[in-house]
Order: structure tokens, then sequence, then C-alpha cells
């Protein structure tokens, strides 16, 4: 249900808390509603309630389960306040700090893993293309590392020896040319035909008359 409500973006994907049948107030409930989403590293949380109706604080996990107000890690109270899970393999917990609330229900546990699989490094990204036209070989070479920090370097040092390699990729272009000025001289052959064929067609319209 809380897939249908997500906003995904080039960082990640947002999620507003308790949509989309609630928000952050009384009368959701956080543990049902975050076992439907898998949230990973980059994602964001959105906490939208009325401003003073509510607020947001960010806590322990011994205060989460305690609905202990006392000693937040983070305290938010806009309305709007957005969170990013910035880190993968960590559970954050968040309470309404207003007297009940957390009792009646208002805490959430939200466990983050690590991030999809195409890393939103930009390094990656941009090495997507060349490797495409590198042997197939490099091409594997690159894609089993799953930390993003690790395939940095990785991806750096195949990208520079890209420059040899697409240079003797650009001396078959030549060889290509023939063809297709081969191809150009058919169209004019065949247009040659056509008037051929016109002029006897005329000539037999004008036989006729
Ligand atoms: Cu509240």
């Amino acid at each position: 249900m809380a897939v249908a409500t997500f906003l995904s973006t080039a960082h990640g994907t947002s999620y507003t808390v308790g949509a989309p049948a609630g928000s952050w107030g009384l009368g959701t409930n956080y543990t049902l509603w975050s076992a439907g989403v898998t949230f990973r590293a980059g994602d964001q949380l959105v906490f939208k309630y009325t401003r003073g109706a509510h607020d947001v604080l960010e806590v322990t996990k011994a205060d989460h389960d305690a609905c202990s107000t006392s000693s937040p890690l983070v305290s938010f109270s806009s309305g709007n306040d957005v969170v990013t899970l910035v880190s993968g393999g960590v559970t954050r917990y968040f309470i309404c700090g207003v007297p009940g609330h957390c009792a009646a229900g208002m805490k959430l546990a939200v466990t983050v893993v690590g991030a999809a699989s195409p890393s939103p490094s930009p390094a990656p990204v941009a090495m997507a293309p060349r490797a495409a036209a590198r042997p197939p070989a490099t091409t594997v070479a690159a894609h089993p590392s799953p930390a993003p920090v690790a395939m940095g370097p990785r991806s750096g040092r195949p990208s520079m020896a890209t420059a040899p390699a697409g240079g003797a990729g650009g001396l078959p272009l030549p060889a290509v040319a023939p063809p297709s000025s081969a191809a150009a001289e058919d169209g004019v052959g065949g247009s040659l035909v056509g008037l051929a064929l016109g002029a006897a067609v005329a000539a037999i319209i004008m036989a006729l008359y």
C-alpha cells in the first residue's frame, strides 16, 4: 500500500511516514507501516503533521522502547520534517514528544538496508557507457564490487585505459564509409530505373493517343 505513495528521485526514495492511510499522527500503526517498506540508504522519511500538534524526536532504541523524551538525539517541529536515511545496516528510532502520544502509538523504528545495486555514485554512472563499449570481461569485472567506496578507484582506472581503446575503435569508421556510399549509388541507380520506366510509360501513353 505504502509503495503507491513514494516519490523516487536520483538520490533515493522519499516516504511520507504513515501514508497513504495517514501521516504522522495518532491512529496510525507505524510498526505495520514500516513493515511494508524496504528502506534503503539514501531514502528519505518525511514527517507531515500540523505544526504544534506533534513533533518528531529521533531517539535511541531504549528511549523509543520506553517512550522517553528526555534525551532526543535530534528534534524536529516544522510539520514537514525530512530525515535522510544516510547509512544502511542501522535501525533509526523516532517518537512524538507530545506527552502521551508515543505511548498511544506515535513511535517508529526504521531498519535501513544498503543502497540499491545500481550505485547512485556519479563515477560509475559516467563510466557506464564506456564500459559497454569495452570487452565483456572488463564490464563484468566492474560489477561484483558491492561497496560504492571500493568501486570508485576501480572505475577510475578502467576509464583511463579507455583512451587508447577508443582511438583504436575509431579506425574502423572509414572502412564503414564505402558501404554507405555504395548504398547512395544504389539510390541513384534506382532513380534512373524509375525515370526510364516513367519515360516508357509516357511513351506508351503518347502512342495510345
Ligand atoms: Cu504527537
